[in-house]
């Protein structure tokens, strides 16, 4: 019986695992188990022997059971263990970094812009990017020998060999939109037009291509004194002042008469711009009175209806409000050059509630 309780607490000591625990169980203490088959050998003892097997039995029984719950738990736990090593995740690292997309410098200058044209009674008018030349130079009377065809720098598309009708073209301004706004709802008409323009020429200042927003206000009794107004609102509310002196340059535009280009005051102490202090002026825009022959091309009478019509580079505006000195920081794409001028809309936010840069 020493020889069994020995071989037994040995195999349970030097189980691996909890399967093995279970087949030990069975090979001893089961139906046919070695134990089992000891203690109905009981039945055919003299009482004399059973009374000193009887317990013997049952002592080596309860022993070979604790031994089994003991190596079991004793292997739950190092079980436990191994998996608190294991999986052990730090929940105090930083998560991975995603890259996160922004919104373009040039998109939330025009958002700034279509606000607070919006609320002087504006709505947005998009169209194509590829024009007629019809649409981007005869309406706005730009004639095919006009000196301002050749001027403008346009990029043409091709026609096929013997077509000989003009090319398309990529739009060098977002009037031809208006004109068809016009054209599609007539006047009274209040719309402006942002949008992508092209024009081949690349430098510190000029990107073959840019964005611009053109405002046009037609009614029965529309005059310069609401052009000036309208500006000055404009200007105000883009560059954040108080007050702002506006400067109407006379100037030549075919699709406008009278046309004037307009300067505001600023002063540019330490290389910085302030507008609407100082003894500099600065051109922001070109405007005038809608030319007659452009009413008439879009289809509406120039006796009944007149009003007025402007152009504003958006990236120069965007350069001049963020003080970005080179336009082609816009469209090449590293943005920390943009990040560097602030511009909030490339902040990303961060879980602690602040911004990253
Ligand atoms: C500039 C000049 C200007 C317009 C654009 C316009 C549009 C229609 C009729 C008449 Cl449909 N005019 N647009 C008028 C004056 C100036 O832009 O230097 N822009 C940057």
């Amino acid at each position: 019986m020493d020889d069994l309780k020995s071989k037994y607490l040995t195999l349970i000591a030097d189980a691996g695992d909890e399967n093995t625990l279970e087949d030990l169980r069975v090979q001893a203490l089961g139906k046919k188990g070695e134990i089992s088959l000891q203690m109905r050998e009981l039945g055919k003892m003299t009482p004399e022997e059973r009374q000193t097997a009887g317990p013997a039995l049952n002592a080596l029984k309860n022993e070979i059971n604790s031994a089994l719950a003991a190596k079991k738990s004793g292997l739950q736990d190092a079980a436990l263990d191994e998996r608190l090593r294991s999986e052990w995740l730090d929940v105090t690292l930083p998560s991975r970094q995603r890259p996160a997309g922004t919104i373009h410098p040039i998109s939330q200058v025009t958002d700034e812009v279509t606000a607070i044209f919006a609320d002087m009674g504006f709505s947005v008018a998009e169209g194509p990017q590829i024009e007629s030349d019809w649409y981007n130079f005869d309406a706005l009377n730009i004639p095919g020998h006009h000196p301002a065809r050749a001027e403008m720098d346009t990029f043409y598309t091709h026609r096929k060999e013997g077509d000989n009708r003009p090319p398309h073209v990529l739009r060098t301004h977002t009037s031809p939109v208006q004109i068809r706004s016009l054209e599609a709802n007539g006047a009274p008409i209040r719309i402006i037009c942002p949008g992508r323009v092209y024009r081949a020429d690349y430098d510190q200042t000029h990107t073959p291509m840019f964005n611009q927003v053109e405002g046009l206000a037609i009614d029965k009794d529309i005059s310069m004194a609401n052009l000036k107004w309208v500006l000055e609102e404009f200007v105000k509310a883009f560059f954040e002042v108080d007050d702002v002196e506006l400067r109407f340059r006379a100037s030549h535009f075919p699709f406008t008469e009278p046309s004037a280009e307009v300067d505001i005051r600023c002063s540019w102490e330490g290389g910085t711009l302030k507008v609407g202090e100082g003894d500099d002026w600065l051109e922001i825009l070109g405007s005038g009175m809608v030319h007659p022959k452009v009413l008439t091309a879009a289809g509406v009478d120039p006796n009944e209806y007149q009003g007025f019509a402007f152009g504003v580079g958006i990236d120069r505006i965007a350069m001049l409000k963020y003080g970005v000195p080179d336009l082609r920081a816009f469209f090449d794409s590293d943005l920390r050059w943009l990040r560097h001028y602030g511009f909030r809309s490339l902040d990303v936010p961060t879980l602690d509630g602040g911004l990253s840069r």
